[in-house]
């Protein structure tokens, strides 16, 4: 369990530049023989070779065709090592491996009768000994052999050579990737299943067959998958001048998956809760993040594969980009400034929450225990903001010749963050030294703004302090380099020109300051017209915390008037916040009030108001700030006061506005044919949004209102909106309704799912017995991490109430279950332990209790890597 670290890493003592292999398929003994050849590498160190090698039964092992003598190698728990080998050979391993007895879903393993791979990060070498790191880069030839009946499908990646029948029902086919690849992009897939079939022609004139695979039962559901995958094709040909470069490309949807879906060179693989998408089973929340992650693992193709990480330290330098990526893709697929501001609730709830906890760590960290815990919001999301900060501080142009600089450059290479900077800074003969502390520094920095208006020269200065506090191992931190997109805002609503001190004239009304000292002065000259409001971190342009001392009248004002969609809702959750968090302290004062801060209300009876001119922002601006977020703005988390002020400000907003809910529902009603229309979906969220308002009221006519919806909805979406309110209001038909739901889908394991987790999410205090009663359910399973996470993950990460019972029922539950899944699917179990990480920010009672499931885990026999480094950290 010692760590891995950044300093440590030396280029390979060898390179592979072919590897062939071959596949013998049969679910509990596959034999795989693997041929490679290796050269030394002139920048290699060490006469050893290491081959990393677990979970297999190590047959035979020749070099340069003739059995290894035992002088020549050792075998170590997790690899063989080759003593002093000759400059180049040829190494043919063979071994048997057990796809059927793989419960981990890392190698290759059988998912409903699919045998399939998940390479990245460590898997391959669950599949044959080798060297297994990115900047190994191999030319690949796969033979794959099977049952036939069983199998009829046999995938790789690159390009079908040949296929063949053999005696006995069996059958075989050949695969060639001309691409050299890291290992952990390797792909097979074997099954039985049906075809979907497309074609794209790059600009340049190739034609691209487009083959989508999943269960037959399931094709019905994959035309979104694939009309996503074409426009994403399109949109990367347009803004990136990216074209895909094989004839072929192939996405397979399998159930069991750890995560989303991967991105293997020329053949995808996919979870089906990333792929499948009809408007009866799947929400419009599906819909979108279907055509995202379609398009995330479409992207990798360059932004990963083309060009890939030397290490996995370096995972941001393709997963951040990536994400930058789709986010740009989904902005111009839809509306940008709804896009956006759906991202930056991420950030906060779930990225902002990490980097201020016991897991905190840069988005390039210098240390790992098991590399399968930095697949974080950290690493994805904050590196997709540090790329985006990049895109700001150069510009559009600027940043479009970095990126055709870091290709021209470094095709077919395995790089680092620094080269990918480099680039940035090359293309825009900028110094983006201090910009690289945002890869080795954890932590949000926050940011205090003082004003001064000096009403006779009519100036306006902003002193905006930067600061960032202690994380893990990081004391102190150094300033960093931060754009801050801004304007102002006049009293009369108008966006001022802006003229800093030392300026001849205005430029415009919208421009980027660059942050870099500890504090920083800006002086705007010229302010005819009295003292406007700033408006600041446009476009949430730096994952920051900021603090710029609004007034309510401001927040108001800037609601009104801002020409930015995030800095419009970002002032009304302010208000929000500020209005919540009273009500927290009320509740923990002894004072229970009754009613709600006027300000919220006539804030959102304004936004109602306008909520025609663009429903989908207007949803945004009417929903409340989550408790996660509420949460991080206290210094101890007060469960019961976040309820209580969440439930009094959702029941009174609905009470005081009623009349105007209703408007919304019915103007947002669409009577025509479901459509998955950006605008369509835009209502549907306003509408649904309005009909929870109505029903938190609790009054006939919205109950009445959710009833008529559930029992007509021709959509998942409007559906589940109304189940969702029927079970959390407590409404006397929750119980029938939730067994009508399940038996009309039982058949469909997707909208189980959703089942599972609406039931886990229900905040009361029954919540964990009901979680350990559903666990019982015949349609519960530990094999399907889309399951485990549907009923266990929503209950610890999205029910506070009751997860944290305060007699600690809901940290126990979670920690026997961890504990239990832990020998099967340790990745999965890493990943649910961490909602106990945070066990800090907690009252001193429920601290103890936390920190005991923790203490419980750690001294656990025979725990994993994962769940070690979880909770040992969680513990530090
Ligand atoms: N690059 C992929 C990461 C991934 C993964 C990581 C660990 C274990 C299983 C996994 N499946 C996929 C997905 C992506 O970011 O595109
Ligand atoms: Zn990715």
């Amino acid at each position: 369990r010692e760590p891995v670290y950044l300093k440590d890493y030396r280029p390979p003592a060898f390179l592979t530049p072919e590897i062939e292999l071959d596949f013998v398929l049969e679910p509990e003994a596959t034999l795989v023989t693997s041929r490679q050849t290796f050269r030394r590498n002139p920048k290699g160190e060490g006469r050893e070779l290491v081959l990393f090698g677990e979970n297999q039964d190590l047959l035979a092992l020749t070099l340069n065709g003739a059995p290894l003598p035992p002088e020549r190698w050792r075998k170590e728990s997790d690899r063989i090592v080759l003593l002093d080998p000759p400059d180049e050979f040829t190494l043919e391993v063979r071994s048997r491996i057990d796809p059927a007895a793989n419960t981990a879903l890392m190698g290759l393993y059988i998912s409903n009768g699919v045998f399939c791979t998940q390479c990245e990060p460590e898997g391959f070498r669950r599949i044959t000994y080798f060297q297994d790191r990115p900047d190994v880069m191999a030319r690949y030839r796969v033979r794959i052999e099977a049952d036939r009946s069983a199998c009829p499908v046999l995938l790789s990646n690159g390009n079908p050579i040949d296929r063949g029948d053999l005696p006995g029902g069996r059958h075989w086919a050949l695969w060639e990737d001309p691409f050299p690849k890291p290992s952990y992009l390797f792909a097979l897939v074997a099954g039985d299943l049906a075809c979907l079939e497309d074609e794209f022609t790059t600009r340049s004139g190739r034609k691209v067959q487009l083959r989508l695979y999943s269960e037959a039962a399931n094709i019905g559901q994959c035309h979104h998958a694939l009309a996503s995958l074409k426009k994403a094709m399109k949109w990367d040909e347009d803004r990136y001048g990216l074209e895909y470069d094989l004839d072929l490309f192939q996405i397979v949807a399998v159930n069991d998956f750890n995560f989303g879906a991967m991105e293997n060179k020329g053949l995808n693989i996919f979870n089906t809760s990333a792929t499948l998408a009809r408007a009866d089973t799947s929400t419009d929340f599906d819909f979108m993040n279907v055509e995202r992650v379609i398009a995330h693992e479409y992207f990798h193709n360059w932004t990963g594969d083309r060009v890939t990480c030397r290490d996995w330290f370096q995972l941001t330098l393709k997963e951040g980009l990536t994400v930058f990526r789709d986010q740009q893709f989904s902005a111009d697929m839809h509306s940008p400034g709804v896009k956006r501001i759906g991202d930056v609730v991420f950030i906060r709830d779930v990225q902002f929450a990490e980097d201020a906890g016991p897991l905190a760590h840069p988005i390039r960290p210098d240390r790992y225990i098991e590399i399968n815990n930095f697949y974080t919001a950290t690493v994805y999301q904050k590196g997709a903001e540090v790329i985006r900060m990049l895109h700001t501080l150069l510009g559009e142009e600027t940043y479009r010749k970095g990126i055709d600089l870091y290709f021209q450059r470094h095709d077919g290479q395995a790089v680092t963050c620094e080269d990918f900077v480099q680039a940035m800074a090359d293309a825009s003969g900028r110094d983006l030294g201090q910009f690289m502390r945002w890869y080795s520094q954890a932590g949000t920095p926050e940011l205090e703004v003082r004003r001064r208006f000096d009403p006779d020269r009519q100036a306006l200065t902003l002193e905006i302090a930067q600061r960032t506090p202690p994380t893990p191992g990081q004391e102190e931190k150094l300033p960093f380099h931060i754009p801050i997109r801004m304007g102002l805002i006049g009293r009369d609503g108008t966006p001022r020109r802006l003229q800093l001190e030392g300026e001849n004239e205005p430029k415009g009304t919208e421009r980027v300051l660059e942050l870099t000292e500890p504090a920083q002065r800006f002086t705007f000259i010229g302010l005819e017209g009295g003292e406007p409001v700033p408006s600041l971190l446009r476009g949430f342009s730096a994952p920051v915390k900021l603090d710029a001392g609004y007034s309510d009248d401001e927040l108001a004002h800037l609601m009104a008037h801002d020409t930015d969609d995030f800095v419009r809702w970002d002032a009304g959750q302010r208000l929000a916040s500020n209005v919540l968090l009273a009500l927290v302290g009320d509740h923990a004062a002894g004072r229970a009030p009754s009613t709600l801060d006027r300000r919220l209300i006539d804030a959102f009876a304004k936004s109602l108001d306008r909520a025609g001119e663009d429903p989908a922002f207007a949803a945004r601006m009417l929903s409340l700030p989550s408790s996660s977020y509420l949460g991080q703005q206290m210094q101890v988390i007060d469960v019961e006061g976040i309820r209580f002020a969440l439930d009094l400000a959702r029941r009174e907003l609905g009470r005081s506005l009623h009349g105007a809910w209703l408007a919304a529902y019915r103007a947002n009603t669409d009577e025509g044919p479901f459509s998955i229309d950006t605008a369509a979906i835009a209502r549907r969220s306003l509408k649904n949004l309005a009909l929870a308002y109505l029903a938190y009221a609790r009054d006939e006519e919205g109950q009445a209102l959710v009833r008529t919806q559930y029992a007509r909805a021709d959509n998942m979406t409007d559906c589940l909106s109304a189940l969702r309110l029927i079970t959390e209001t407590g409404m006397p038909e929750s119980e029938a309704a939730l067994a009508s739901f399940y038996e009309k889908w039982e058949k469909e394991p997707l909208v189980v799912n959703k089942w599972f987790s609406l039931q886990a999410m229900i905040e009361d205090e029954a919540a964990p017995e009901r979680v350990e009663h559903l666990m019982a359910h015949p349609a519960f399973t530990w094999s399907n991490p889309n399951r485990v996470r549907a009923l266990l993950g929503s209950f610890a990460m999205m029910n506070l109430v009751g997860f944290h019972r305060r007699d600690g029922a809901g940290y126990r539950l979670l920690t026997d279950k961890v504990l239990e899944l832990d020998r099967r699917n340790p990745q999965v179990a890493a990943r649910l332990l961490s909602a106990l990480g945070r066990w800090r920010r907690f009252d001193e009672h429920r601290q103890s209790l936390m920190r005991a499931e923790l203490e419980r885990v750690v001294a656990t026999p025979g725990l994993s890597r994962d769940s070690y480094e979880i909770a040992s950290k969680s513990l530090a």
